[in-house]
This record gives C-alpha cells, sequence and structure tokens, in this order.
C-alpha cells in the first residue's frame, strides 16, 4: 500500500522516464568520465574512503613503471644530488597523515557554458590516508641552494595537450615545498600506492587542490624561476577568457557535500524519502582553514539550520556533519554550506570562469518527500 503511494508520488524535475536526451555531453568528455571516476556520493558517510572508492584523474595514460630500475632522482640547484630507490625512501622517518583530496576541474559540468574537460559534477573528492617521508627532509639531505626559487616536480607520464608535449610537471615555491605536511607518499591506506594512484611514489600535498599532488613522480628539482610549464602556468587558472592569464589555482575553497537521503530514482537520481525525522548527514572541509559552520536548507538555500559537526578526520582531511531534518511532504530541493575559520562561506551559485576551476557552490539534491503511510 505504502509502496503505491511512493510511486504515485515520485516525479522528478529531471524526466526518469524519457531514454533519449539533448542536454549533450561530448563523446570526448564520455571518455574522460570512464577513465577518470568520481565517488558515488554514498561514499561521503567513510571517513576515510575505500581506496577502490577514491576518486581518479590521470591526464594521460598510466605509465609502466619499471619496479627493479624506478630510482627518485633529487637534483638541480642542489648541493648534494640524491638518487633513492623505493627501499631507501621507506627506510627515512615516515608520517601518516589522514588528506582530503579535490580536484580543482570539481564541479566544472555544471557551470554554463562548460568547458569541454573531466565534466565533474560534485564527485571528484577523496580522503585517504597517506604514508610517506617528509619532502624536507629530502630537501635538506640534497641541499637546496639559495640560488632556487621553485622545486620541479616531474611525473612518468607523458601526453598532449594543447598541442604541447610534455610530461606531467608541478612545481613549488620554496616556502611551499618546505612545509611539514608535503610528503612523498608510497602508501595509501596502509597499501602500495595502487598503480592509478601512482604507484611507487607520489607527493601529497595537503590543503592544495590535487594537480599539485604529482604521481608517479621520476624527478624532483630545484630551479632558478618560477616553472611556467603547461600544467603550471597554462592551465589550472581562475580566468574568465582565453586571453586573460588570471590567477593560479591553488588551496582547496571550502566546501560540503550530503550523502543523497533516501533512495534514488535510477536515471536523475532524484531521491525518495518518507516524511518524518531523518538524519542527514556528509563531510566538509576548507583546504588549509577549519570548517567553522555547517548549515542544511531544505527550501533551496532560502533558509538555513545550523548542522552538528562530528569527526575531524584531520587537521587536512574532512569534518563529519549531521542535521535532523523533519521531512515534509512534498518537493523538497536540500541545499548544504560550510563556513571555514576565516569567514568564507560557499555561494548559492558559481560565478563562472572559462576552465570550471574551484568550484564550491552549494551542492542541491532533489527529494521527493511522500506522505507517511496511513494507519
Ligand atoms: N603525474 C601525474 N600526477 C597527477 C595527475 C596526472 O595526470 N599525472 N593528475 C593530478 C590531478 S589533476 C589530480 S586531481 C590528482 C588526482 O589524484 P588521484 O587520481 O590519486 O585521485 O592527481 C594529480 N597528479
Ligand atoms: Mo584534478
Amino acid at each position: 500500500m505504502a509502496r503505491q503511494q511512493a510511486k504515485a508520488r515520485f516525479r522528478p524535475v529531471g524526466d526518469g522516464s524519457k531514454h533519449t536526451s539533448e542536454d549533450t555531453f561530448l563523446r570526448e568528455e564520455m571518455q574522460l568520465a570512464f577513465r577518470n571516476r568520481g565517488i558515488p556520493l554514498e561514499a561521503l558517510r567513510y571517513p576515510l574512503t575505500p581506496t577502490g572508492m577514491h576518486f581518479l584523474l590521470t591526464h594521460f595514460d598510466v605509465p609502466e613503471v619499471m619496479e627493479e630500475s624506478w630510482l627518485l632522482n633529487v637534483g638541480g640547484l642542489v648541493s648534494n644530488p640524491l638518487t633513492l630507490t623505493l627501499a631507501e625512501i621507506k627506510s627515512r622517518p615516515s608520517r601518516t597523515v589522514p588528506v582530503t583530496l579535490e580536484c580543482a576541474g570539481n564541479g566544472r559540468a555544471l557551470l554554463q557554458p562548460r568547458y569541454i574537460s573531466q565534466p565533474w559534477l560534485t564527485e571528484a573528492v577523496s580522503t585517504s590516508e597517506w604514508t610517506g617521508t617528509p619532502l624536507k627532509g629530502i630537501l635538506d639531505e640534497a641541499g637546496v641552494s639559495d640560488k632556487a626559487v621553485d622545486i620541479l616536480f616531474t611525473g612518468l607520464d607523458q601526453g598532449v595537450q594543447s598541442d604541447i608535449v610534455h610530461y606531467y610537471q608541478r612545481s613549488l615555491n620554496l616556502a611551499e615545498a618546505t612545509r611539514d605536511e608535503v610528503l612523498l607518499a608510497y602508501a595509501m591506506n596502509g597499501e602500495d600506492l595502487q598503480p592509478q594512484h601512482g604507484y611507487p611514489l607520489r607527493l601529497i600535498v595537503p590543503g592544495w587542490y590535487g594537480m599539485t599532488s604529482v604521481k608517479w613522480l621520476d624527478s624532483i628539482e630545484a630551479i632558478p624561476r618560477h616553472f611556467d610549464g603547461y600544467q603550471m602556468d597554462q592551465t589550472y587558472r581562475y580566468t574568465v577568457s582565453a586571453d586573460r592569464p588570471g590567477e593560479p589555482v591553488t588551496t582547496i575553497r571550502v566546501r560540503s557535500l550530503m550523502v543523497p537521503p533516501g533512495i534514488p530514482e535510477f536515471l536523475t537520481r532524484t531521491r525518495l524519502v518518507k516524511a518524518g525525522q531523518i538524519t542527514v548527514s556528509g563531510r566538509a572541509w576548507a583546504g588549509r582553514q577549519s570548517v567553522s559552520r555547517v548549515e542544511f536548507s531544505d527550501d533551496d538555500g532560502m533558509s538555513w539550520r545550523d548542522a552538528e559537526l562530528g569527526e575531524q578526520v584531520g587537521e587536512f582531511a574532512w569534518i563529519a556533519w549531521s542535521y535532523r531534518w523533519d521531512a515534509k511532504a512534498g518537493r523538497r530541493f536540500l541545499r548544504v554550506r560550510a563556513t571555514d575559520s576565516d569567514g568564507n562561506v560557499q555561494p548559492s551559485a558559481q560565478p563562472w570562469t572559462l576552465l570550471g576551476m574551484g568550484n564550491n557552490m552549494t551542492q542541491r539534491v532533489e527529494v521527493i518527500v511522500s506522505k507517511p503511510a496511513p494507519c
């Protein structure tokens, strides 16, 4: 009886009964989306994202790594260049740090017009416990010259973007590279890195968007200038036009997500919830800042109520939140928004940028609340 009622009232905004669409995503976007998966939002329930569910972003191909001959080269403007085996790196002092990584392009596909790239909606975020040796110790041992400006990290993966053939490379300035929390990580959730996450060694830069955490490290080089390679200066920028440089994308902006409550409609993902008290929960994070507040709305952001903050998984990892929601029958648009310790609040609409980077507008979840079954 109750089941039939629920079925009759289920009318999502998207049309789940229609099996064709004019809301076209390009084949190129679909190819990228298969290679680079996000988390199912229900995975937000885990403090540490199970390794196999961690989101993935690989620009080119997962490179073939020759395990026996793999070495990390540390050179450039250093007095004592190093060549380290994985065993040598593993025998150095180690730290294990839970870190929330988010792709800078998360939310891109919600923008209009949409930049053609990995079409993330909201799901490019995960938290893992990374184990590695602090980069600072290695840089100290290599003796970085005071002429060095940037530390350049080169991955083993090579490809072409905007007609430029290049290895995946990013740099950090010296002050950023020598922060205590920056790791050369060889383990994720207590196990060797999986191939797609950077085996045998990757950089982990807590608080920064994911592009900085270079996978499949091949070399680390101290250089006398700002690195201006493709992945550094020609993308990962906040810009509104292709001929304006804009600002570089750096640390993660405050954001929160909920585990969509109830049950989903297969195609639209609209939710079906029974009227009454239910607990809605999720995670919030803010890069290097902490999350000071999370609020919940069931009227599409017209009014907000404070959610309760729960376990903070780590200094650079997300915090749990929950809200006791009195679900009243009808169509509801749920939103959640977080505020960071600097007072930055998630916007309800995203200011448009060309590359669709650093999006943090409030998540919107459509819910159909069915009337309680008659007794
Ligand atoms: N060598 C290399 N490192 C890389 C990338 C890459 O394509 N090649 N992608 C970056 C981007 S954009 C992100 S968001 C993170 C994703 O890390 P994950 O795939 O382990 O989740 O890796 C970063 N490190
Ligand atoms: Mo990314």
